[in-house]
């Protein structure tokens, strides 16, 4: 089986000679290539330079065993094109130089042309899906609504969010307009990214296990479901990470999503008897990458095996429970494709 057709049966549920592998933020600070783009190119600039984000794309792909390519681009494009002002300094984290506080904040996102604005990341699948010649699935991504709502009332990285959880409770309906607003850019960009080439999207709710069932059931998943339910009926395929999520496994099936992707401390085994038909994607711990390669090997058997048990394997897909560390060392990587590949 080629690494296609391998990405597509596992999202399909059709049988596979062995369940395929992509790791969340493949591209990125620990390659070489990617550091060298970095040092003549601002971010931005990356991102909108088809030619530049291919290349960057491709890099993991070249160096390791891989199935999947993501476009390169990220999760605040969305704030970004609404008006927010973000921008990446060099070594710090994001920083939104509007963030909302307020309605009239709110009224100031500028709505009108945002898909023209956004179209920079289509344009980027279609170039990276021309390079990968048919050869490796393609995913496309957004932030989860919640997530990018986090950054939004923040105005950068944060442990706890606090500015987003206290607006949840003090001006619920405020919290409420705001995550619509970005579930309806999000719905439009992804059904954008599927038309230019993308196999699947991948929503990322890195923030969303902050919250308590209760509120995730009460503002995240009518959010998700406004993205889920239109993508669907175009029968698009999405997956959902949502960093922290075990104890919302009884509810993230109510989101709409086709398959969940886990992290490290989600119980496997637990989601698949909650979910049979789902595509289940993950969960090794980055940190285990910077053990060292030796460290690698035994861990991706034990969840490769693991994987076998239900339906050989069939609706899974080996990944990190979240981003790789920009600490990691290429050889570490190189291990964990080479045992996905020995293996299955
Ligand atoms: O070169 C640099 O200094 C920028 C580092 C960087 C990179 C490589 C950022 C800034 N974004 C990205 C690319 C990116 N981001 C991708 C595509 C690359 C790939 O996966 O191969 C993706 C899918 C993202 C998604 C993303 N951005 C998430 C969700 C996934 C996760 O890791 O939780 C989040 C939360 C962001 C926000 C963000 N963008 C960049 C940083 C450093 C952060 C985290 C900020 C924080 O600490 O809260």
């Amino acid at each position: 089986m080629d690494s296609l057709a391998r990405f597509r049966a596992a999202l399909d549920g059709a049988p596979v000679d062995r369940p395929p592998v992509w790791l969340m933020r493949q591209a990125g600070r620990y390659l070489p290539g990617y550091r060298e783009v970095r040092r003549q190119h601002g971010f931005w600039d990356v991102c909108h330079t088809p030619e530049l984000s291919t290349q960057v794309a491709l890099e993991p792909l070249d160096r390791f065993k891989l199935d999947a390519a993501i476009v390169f681009s990220d999760i605040l494009v969305v704030p970004q094109a609404l008006g927010l002002g973000v921008s990446f300094g060099p070594g710090e984290g994001p920083r939104l130089e509007r963030t909302l506080q307020s309605a009239s904040d709110l009224a100031a996102w500028k709505r009108d042309g945002v898909a023209e604005r956004l179209a920079f990341v289509p344009k980027a699948v279609a170039h990276l899906k021309h390079a990968l010649a048919g050869r490796y699935g393609l995913l496309g991504f957004s932030g989860a609504p919640f997530t990018l709502f986090a950054y939004c009332t923040e105005g950068s990285g944060s442990d706890d969010f606090a500015k987003a959880r206290i607006m949840l409770h003090k001006e619920p309906w405020l919290a409420e307009r705001a995550l619509a607003t970005l579930a309806d850019v999000s719905a439009e960009y992804l059904e954008a990214q599927c038309e230019a080439g993308a196999d699947v999207v991948q929503l990322f709710d890195t923030w969303g296990g902050l919250l308590d069932r209760a509120d995730y059931v009460r503002f995240c998943l009518p959010a998700l479901r406004r993205i889920t339910e239109p993508l669907k009926a175009r029968g698009r395929k999405v997956l959902l990470f949502v960093r922290g999520g075990q104890h919302l496994l009884p509810v993230l099936g109510d989101s709409g999503a086709d398959g969940f992707a886990l992290d490290w401390r989600s119980d496997w085994s637990e989601f698949r008897a909650r979910y049979p038909k789902a595509i289940l994607q993950g969960n090794v711990d980055p940190l285990l990458l910077l053990a060292g390669a030796d460290a690698v090997s035994p861990r991706v058997r034990a969840l490769l095996e693991t994987m076998q048990q239900v339906d050989a394997g069939r609706r899974c897909i080996v990944n990190l429970g979240h981003g790789i560390h920009k600490d990691t060392s290429p050889d570490a990587v190189a291990a964990l494709c080479d045992e996905v590949k020995v293996h299955a």
